[in-house]
């Protein structure tokens, strides 16, 4: 994949003053991103200097120059949930039946939890519920329904790293009627202990493809002495049957090497969380000639724009 050259695109300078809390932010990074119109969209995780976090939409036309928005995001009703929330995190979009569905990470004292909100003018967004029981990470909704029911990846937390968070090993597929109640289907791909993907987790929404559904994830080399090294790497799932791994990547395919990647609030980390595909046929699928813009959080600091095209990362996809 080739970064965009004058990466970052989005740094903590260009957020808006959003007085009395967003003023003089310390990063922002982690972004959900969409095609909303003929506009390029991203929803950012933006942390100010009490690391509380805020998520802010931002709009552009050629899909590295954005604006970004003066008011925060708020999932209206989100204040109904019993207990602290103490952020809302990591959103990936999804487009499903004209509704932009929004997955998240939600910290509460009982744990990281996964979040739905939906909007369909990235204006008013309405907080549908918390969508898993357990500890979980790292959802992402497929933008159709198969066989009748919705589908995600998600990634159970359940392994707990010296001195850090609890963090998972696997991508799991689960399935719904409603989008609001889910059940685990079965686990999809799990971590490659030892190599550049020991913990995993999907990255931005699946991408269909006539291959199959094209899925950029994040992987975690823990076997480092003193840092975790965050990668993106990309595997093609079966289109009937997404339980079903074709092929994944051997190497990675984007990490760490950039300064802004290399060091910042947590150094050697490349986190892919939004992807905006150009072209798509008539039948749905991601033409093979289409770019692809993949944003990714850069050192949990800044945003990244990595770009390239359908046919490459199918081949990336490939290279076992
Ligand atoms: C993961 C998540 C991400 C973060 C990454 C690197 O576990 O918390 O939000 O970007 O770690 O710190």
């Amino acid at each position: 994949m080739e970064r965009y050259k004058n990466n970052p695109i989005i740094t903590r300078k260009n957020i808006p003053a959003i007085p009395p809390h967003l003023v003089d932010v310390s990063s922002v990074f982690n972004p959900g991103a969409i095609k909303f119109g003929d506009k390029y969209l991203l929803m950012l995780r933006v942390q100010n200097r009490g690391r509380e976090t805020f998520l802010l939409t931002a709009q552009s036309d050629n899909g590295i120059h954005f604006h970004i928005y003066n008011k925060p995001v708020h999932f209206k009703g989100i204040e109904n949930v019993p207990g602290k929330i103490y952020h809302c995190y990591d959103p990936r979009i999804t487009k499903i039946d004209n509704i932009y569905c929004i997955m998240f990470a939600m910290d509460l004292d009982s744990g990281c939890r996964l979040g739905l909100a939906q909007t369909v003018d990235f204006e008013n967004f309405e907080f549908m519920g918390i969508v898993s029981e357990d500890d979980n990470r790292n959802g992402v909704l497929f933008p159709e329904k198969m066989n009748g029911k919705y589908l995600r990846l998600d990634r159970p937390n359940k392994v707990q790293l010296q001195d850090g968070p609890t963090s998972g090993s696997a991508i799991c597929l689960s399935e719904s009627d409603n989008l609001l109640h889910w059940q685990t289907v079965g686990v999809v791909a799990s971590g490659r202990f030892h190599y550049w993907d020991e913990l995993i987790g999907a990255g931005p929404p699946p991408i269909k493809t006539e291959q199959g559904w094209l899925q950029i994830y994040h992987g975690v080399a823990t076997h480092f002495g003193s840092s975790n090294i965050y990668q993106a790497g990309v595997m093609l799932l079966d289109l009937e049957n997404p339980l079903k791994v074709i092929s994944r990547s051997r190497y990675n395919i984007l990490e760490p090497r950039e300064m802004y990647e290399l060091v910042g609030q947590v150094p050697n980390v490349v986190f892919p969380s939004g992807a905006i595909v150009n072209e798509f046929d008539a039948k749905g699928f991601a033409k093979l000639e289409s770019r692809i813009f993949i944003y990714y959080g850069a050192a949990d600091t800044c945003v990244g724009l990595a770009i390239s095209t359908i046919k490459t990362l199918l081949k990336l996809a490939m290279t076992e």
